[in-house]
């Protein structure tokens, strides 16, 4: 497998300026009829041969210029397509290959679900449809013809606007779509189809008037609505909070049943697995509804992040996701609660992307190399190139950034770009050297940052001292050579012992931004009376570790005073971790209390309950949410037990049920709706289904046999996915005959419902028992399981590899082997699929000796089979070295 480089990128020697494509569906042989307008690029080689990419192509016919090619002019093989002296000058390829849609599993390139024809291209799917410079810097402008049985597939979408159609004889028909923006290939995308559709129109501010349309499976038409609603007010949204308009006559959003990813962004026709489309009260949870939205966002938003200014090369990947990320946790926040926001996408960076950042795959946010570069839709990329971002508007203040914005877009407008290119628009706006800020693109791993206070009564001052320290990762362009400092805004405030700011004064603090910049840097206060608690890195300012030693009272001033939510929240996370990580590496029993620190966390929360959970909801069921066992893990960091973690956070749960279980049984009254009141999926209504369903479950913790009743009750009555689901994985937790009454009830309520399922495969996948194993292995054979279908596998497969932290990590390995079977099994039919299930083995080496030798020979029987695919095969090779 050979590694592609950074530094080598080289311009491609030919560009494509326009693309014809002519596409006659059909189910096993579908021809692709390809008219490439080609010139050499004055930036590449001259003279070169032309070599386009394939991938399992059949090639049927080709000529140049409208003449057959000469003997021995071209080669051609299913991968790669040579024409060994293209002219100098520009030049016509016509190109005719065969594909099967019905037998591509891969689920790139074309192909079928349900019936429906659909494509998806990033990152290198094209070549699977027709040869092709198939790289982001080669961008042309698209005509795609789609010709089809009508009543196979009356519906005909194409990127762009729709030019032409008609009927063709009595059966056939026929679409023109044409695309004026000139877009990489990875954009292209067709579908076909018999679908169902809802559309608005939405007035840009510029004036033109938008068709927009989601398209579903017949029938399903009612859940698409909140989708389509989501459109009209990404659109919105990006004009009001960065300028930028919509820039086609149509935009369409297609929900399909069978895909890799969460989405695609291809321009006007959005293609979405439908898990992230389809909603409806019953089918949905508020945790959907608040997806479905933030990815409708995200995919919108790459119509300027991502296709009016590209990726030169798949090394700039952050570049369009780690913005768009940000972009869409912007309208999120904006839409929703800005700190409940804040703090779920914390908890989703301390979950995936610290462990990644921890572990052999870690890499930096601009990786330096790939040999697969599927493998890099990470949560590296994406979720800490957001944090990047966001860190560089904290630094350069929200004016400054956003002029930064416009600047990147006006320049960067229809070309493919980098990193640096994205830098130095905000370079040139804010007058600063962004050299050493750079440098958060190119180091892995995540920096700790140890912070001690000290306060001079007689000198009036409170001094802080801060060092960073970066973890030394043996990336291949950084092999051997020490972490550089890294530029970290720390925003922060002092809090008075007893509650309310602290009016000190340190030149060093701009906007309450404090810039650390050396490896130790001083700050100090002047001013200040009496020792102060200081709140740092609030809003969580950059993607750190913070060692601070502060003790329990301070933690608790925090938690109860603190102006930054976020660092309330965070004071309640810190207290409640301490307690976790003494019992878990202790290795404590489960016991029923965590002692002293238990009671001291328990009072304080009961205090912040009586005060302010009516208040904000949503704040307090995550306020009451412990830290997760993966937290927990990291924090312990080496010779992990999975399941001395689960008895602490267990023992712990059961104390705050215990201490709180009057008052959490009075919010659920107090919070209850009125009985037919209608169903919203607002962020205030979803945070009353929160607080309830949070309480419900430490109730349970504390008194099973009242919770169950409860969770019972709640599953006969409910009216939202929601509060259904909450009330199930309640009563998951507790063994028994209730729970497979309930779980057999739900399956068989929701066995023609797809997502639905997907749910119950999911929390069933995630019971912490031994019996867990035995149970997923019989939920394979359940008729609407399917390896084939990639939401299937992330339910009942993922959720037990990567969610099921004591049952993965079985001391017998047979988590571990489990997870190796069926990454084995799917690695033939979906490598990118599989490959994703691999990395469950990412935290292998932190666990303890036993269960790392287990781990290590399930993935080394992986890495030892013979025929894997290059996307299982990089990943074992990685979490091997
Ligand atoms: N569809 C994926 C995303 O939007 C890759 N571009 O993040
Ligand atoms: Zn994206």
């Amino acid at each position: 497998q050979t590694i592609v480089r950074l530094a080598d990128y080289r311009p491609s020697d030919y560009l494509i300026d326009r693309v014809d494509l002519d596409v006659r569906l059909h189910p096993t042989e579908t021809r692709v009829t390809a008219t490439l307008a080609l010139r050499p690029n004055p930036a590449g080689e001259p003279g070169a041969p032309l070599v386009l990419d394939g991938d399992e192509l059949t090639l049927l016919a080709i000529a140049l210029d409208g003449q057959p090619t000469g003997p021995g002019a071209i080669a051609v093989t299913p991968r790669a397509l040579t024409l060994h002296q293209p002219p100098q000058r520009p030049f016509v390829l016509e190109i005719e290959t065969q594909v099967n849609p019905s037998a591509n599993t891969k689920l790139m390139g074309l192909y079928r679900s349900n019936g429906v024809y659909c494509t998806q291209c990033e990152a290198d799917g094209f070549r699977r449809i027709t040869y092709f410079l198939d790289r982001p810097d080669v961008m042309a402008v698209y005509t795609t013809r789609i010709e089809a049985e009508r009543h196979e597939a009356p519906v005909l979408l194409g990127n762009g606007n729709p030019v032409a159609a008609g009927e063709l004889g009595l059966t056939r028909h026929y679409a023109v779509w044409h695309d004026p923006h000139p877009k990489p290939a990875y954009l292209f995308a067709l579908v076909g189809g018999r679908l169902g559709r809802v559309g608005s129109r939405f007035t840009t501010m510029e004036g033109r008037s938008v068709e927009v349309a989601v398209y579903v499976e017949p029938g399903k038409e009612g859940r698409a609505d909140f989708a389509l609603d989501a459109v009209a007010r990404s659109m919105a949204w990006d004009e009001r909070t960065f300028g930028r308009a919509y820039d086609l006559d149509v935009f369409n959003v297609v929900a399909v049943s069978d895909f890799n990813m969460g989405a695609m962004e291809n321009k006007g026709l959005n293609i979405f697995n439908d898990k992230y489309v389809l909603a409806s009260p019953d089918t949905a949870t508020d945790a959907d509804y608040a997806n479905i939205e933030a990815i409708i966002a995200h995919e919108y938003f790459h119509n300027w992040s991502g296709n009016r200014v590209t990726c030169r090369d798949w090394f700039q990947l952050c570049l369009k996701e780690g913005l768009t990320v940000f972009r869409d946790q912007e309208f999120s926040s904006d839409e929703r609660s800005r700190p409940v926001h804040r703090i779920a996408e914390v908890r989703t960076l301390r979950a995936r992307q610290f462990p990644e950042d921890a572990g052999p795959l870690a890499h930096p946010v601009r990786p330096q190399a790939y040999r697969e570069i599927n493998n890099f839709y990470t949560a590296t990329v994406y979720e800490k190139g957001a944090e990047i971002v966001r860190m560089l508007r904290t630094l350069l203040g929200p004016e400054t950034f956003r002029r930064g914005m416009d600047r990147y877009f006006a320049i960067c407008d229809g070309t493919a770009a980098t990193v640096e290119d994205f830098l130095a628009a905000f370079a040139a706006e804010s007058g600063r050297d962004l050299t050493a800020f750079s440098r958060w693109y190119e180091q892995a791993g995540t920096p700790t940052v140890a912070v001690s206070g000290r306060h001079d009564a007689a000198a009036r001052t409170y001094t802080l001292t801060f060092r960073q320290s970066l973890p030394v990762i043996a990336t291949e362009a950084a092999a051997g050579a020490a972490p550089r400092p890294l530029v970290i805004p720390v925003v922060l405030g002092l809090v008075a012992p007893g509650g309310g700011p602290v009016e000190a004064v340190s030149e060093r603090v701009r906007d309450g931004v404090f810039v650390l910049e050396t490896a130790e840097d001083t700050l100090v206060f002047t001013g200040v009376t009496a020792p102060p608690v200081p709140s740092l890195f609030r809003g969580f300012s950059a993607p750190v570790k913070v060692e601070h030693a502060l003790t329990r009272d301070e933690r608790l001033t925090l938690l109860a005073h603190d102006g930054d939510a976020f660092n309330r929240w965070q004071a309640a996370q810190s207290l409640a971790m301490e307690v976790l990580v003494g019992r878990a590496r202790a290795g404590a029993p489960l016991g029923p209390g965590a002692g002293p620190e238990g009671e001291a966390l328990t009072r304080a929360l009961a205090t912040f309950l009586d005060g302010e959970a009516l208040a904000d909801p949503a704040f307090a069921a995550l306020v009451l949410t412990l830290p997760g066992e993966q937290e927990i893990a990291q924090a312990i960091g080496a010779e992990v037990d999975p399941d001395a973690i689960w008895r602490a956070r267990q023992t712990l749960r059961v104390q705050l049920g215990r201490d709180l279980g009057p008052r959490l049984l009075a919010l659920r009254d107090a919070l209850a709706e009125a009985p037919g009141a209608p169903f919203s999926p607002d962020a205030a209504s979803a945070g009353r289904r929160a607080l309830r369903n949070a309480a419900l479950d430490l109730v349970t913790a504390a008194d099973p046999e009242t919770g169950t009743a409860l969770a019972v009750a709640q599953l006969d009555s409910a009216v939202t996915m929601t509060d259904r689901l909450a009330a199930l994985a309640t009563v998951s937790l507790v063994p028994g005959e209730a729970r497979e009454a309930a779980l057999t009830r739900f399956g068989e309520a929701s066995r023609h419902e797809p997502l639905v399922l997907d749910k119950w495969f999911a929390l069933q996948a995630m019971i912490p028992e031994p019996g867990t194993l035995d149970r997923v292995r019989g939920l394979m054979r359940h008729p609407a399981f399917s390896l084939g279908n990639p939401n299937r596998v992330r339910s009942l497969i993922a959720s037990f590899s990567l969610n099921n932290p004591t049952q993965f990590h079985r001391p017998d390995g047979a988590g571990y082997d489990l997870t190796a079977e069926v990454v084995l099994a799917l690695d033939g039919k979906n490598p990118q699929v599989a490959a994703r299930l691999l990395t469950a083995f990412n935290t292998w080496r932190m666990v303890e000796d036993g269960r790392r030798r287990q781990a290590e020979s399930a993935l080394r029987r992986v890495a030892e089979t013979p025929g894997l695919s290059p996307d299982v095969s990089d990943i074992a090779g990685r979490s091997l070295a």
